[in-house]
């Protein structure tokens, strides 16, 4: 019998499965359908929360444990890590949150916009069921990060690690499309819907007591001029945030420097936004927080759904180009424990990097290009950007 505990914004009541029918792709909550058998507790965040988490096959209540429980044998042992992972529905994404959960030392938050892909995606890459929840987030609605953020507190689950990684790019469209905001797409998502999930969380992430806090925002070499890669055209350029500052709309120019549309420069433009928004938090949050913000290029994943707007042409001669003639292919396997890593490796907690990986696949503090670690670009980038999504 499985049954299913949901946190409806309005109705905040427990469901079974018949009645909430968790096969709607428009799901709105967080579901851990299925996991009815499961041991896991979620860590919640504080005693005045507590809304049941989870839901064992005959009893209705969790107690909120707090930093250690104790296991069998009466020893103390840290609880489980509670992170939010936003796009795990394929790709890395997927392949970090199968590597945490894996460990048994992780509840993974898929924060994903389509509930029954995500599941389904879970369930083929054999992720264990008591590890892992997912939460519907469409980072394309800033309405949607909020409603988000707020079914999140609602569970009453500590926040430990956010991984902003979602991501989508659009080499081949002619014309911009724009969020439920009006905000050109790539930047829209990549960026703004991160910017204000992670500003929105950076309040969560505080309120956990756990040893090691992290943001990780996933970030690119192609948006780093310092490399080969980082100079195939188009080449990344945010130029005086003149377009972003007019707000990416319809009415003005939809990239960020105000020139004409591209859509392979518009997602290149938002992974530095993305390497500018990690600095920036770490400047202004590090010290007083002790959050470890770190950003990443993980290995070129030619596998990718990232890649699923580009000619086919591409998709099918990408992966051996970057296999046998550049050698920077990495699997999608190999590319989730890189990010797993970054957010649980005890070694990796130093705040500000831009972490890469070499030949054999062993961690180093990467340099970011100019433009990508620019102080000055990214605390307008900031300014620009609270506007955009209301916070300013
Ligand atoms: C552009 O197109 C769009 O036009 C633009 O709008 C924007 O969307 C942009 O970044 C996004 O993409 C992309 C692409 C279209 O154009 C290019 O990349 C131009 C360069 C293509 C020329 C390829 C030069 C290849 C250089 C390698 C030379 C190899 C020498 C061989 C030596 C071998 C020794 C072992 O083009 C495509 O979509 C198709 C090109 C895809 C890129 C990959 C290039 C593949 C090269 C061949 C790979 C074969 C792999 C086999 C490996 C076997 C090894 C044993
Ligand atoms: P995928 O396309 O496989 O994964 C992207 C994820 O983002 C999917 O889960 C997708 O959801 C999700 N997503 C897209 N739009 C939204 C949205 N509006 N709201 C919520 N989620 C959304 O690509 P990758 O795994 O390759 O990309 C993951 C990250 O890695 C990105 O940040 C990318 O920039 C970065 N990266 C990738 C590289 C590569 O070579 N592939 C190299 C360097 C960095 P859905 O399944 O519903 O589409
Ligand atoms: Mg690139 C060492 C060389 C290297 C690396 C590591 C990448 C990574 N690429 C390299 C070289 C080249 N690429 C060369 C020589 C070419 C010309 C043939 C080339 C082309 C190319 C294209 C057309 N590469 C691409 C594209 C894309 O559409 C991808 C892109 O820019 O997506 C934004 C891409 C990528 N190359 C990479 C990586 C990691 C990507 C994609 C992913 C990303 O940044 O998220």
């Amino acid at each position: 019998m499985a049954l299913q505990t949901t946190f409806l914004p309005s109705t905040l009541t427990v469901h079974k499965e018949a009645k909430l029918g968790i096969k709607d792709s428009s799901f709105v909550g967080i579901s851990l359908a299925g996991h009815a058998k499961a041991d896991f507790v979620a860590p919640l965040r504080s005693k005045k929360l507590c809304m049941p988490v989870v839901i064992k096959a005959q009893s209705t209540a969790v107690a909120a444990p707090g930093l250690t429980n104790s296991s069998l044998d009466g020893k103390k042992v840290l609880r489980k890590g509670v992170v939010v992972v936003t796009g795990a529905s394929s790709g890395l994404g997927l392949a970090a949150a199968k590597a945490l959960a894996e460990t048994g030392k992780w509840h993974v938050i898929m924060a994903c916009r389509d509930f029954l892909k995500t599941e389904k995606a879970a369930k083929s890459a054999g992720i264990p069921k008591e590890n892992y929840s997912i939460m519907h987030l469409d980072l394309a609605s800033l309405d949607s990060v909020r409603q988000f953020v707020e079914n999140f507190r609602r569970s009453g689950m500590a926040l430990d690690v956010l991984v902003c990684n979602a991501a989508i790019y659009r080499p081949t469209a002619k014309t911009p499309t724009y969020t439920a905001d009006g905000i050109e797409m790539s930047v829209g998502v990549n960026h703004l819907g991160h910017f204000l999930l992670a500003r929105l969380m950076l309040e969560d992430l505080k309120k956990s007591d756990y040893p090691s806090k992290r943001l990780i925002i996933v970030g690119s070499i192609t948006g780093n001029d310092n490399t080969l890669a980082g100079n195939i055209p188009p080449k990344a350029g945010l130029g005086d945030l003149r377009g972003l500052a007019a707000g990416l709309n319809s009415h003005h120019s939809s990239m960020i420097d105000g020139g004409s549309f591209d859509g392979a420069k518009a997602y290149k433009d938002s992974k530095i936004c993305n390497m500018l928004t990690m600095q920036e938090f770490h400047r202004r949050f590090h010290e007083e927080t002790g959050i470890t913000f770190a950003s990443l290029y993980p290995g070129c994943i030619a596998t990718t759904g990232l890649f699923r707007e580009h000619i086919p042409l591409f998709r099918a001669l990408f992966p051996p180009f970057q296999k046998y003639i550049t050698k920077g292919f990495v699997s999608e396997a190999e590319s989730g424990k890189r990010l797993a890593q970054v957010v649980s490796d005890p070694s990796l907690t130093k705040s500000g990097v831009y972490w890469s990986w070499n030949k054999d696949s062993a961690s180093f503090e990467n340099q970011l290009s100019q433009e990508a670690s620019d102080a000055e670009k990214a605390r307008k980038l900031w300014e620009v950007s609270e506007k955009l999504v209301g916070l300013a």
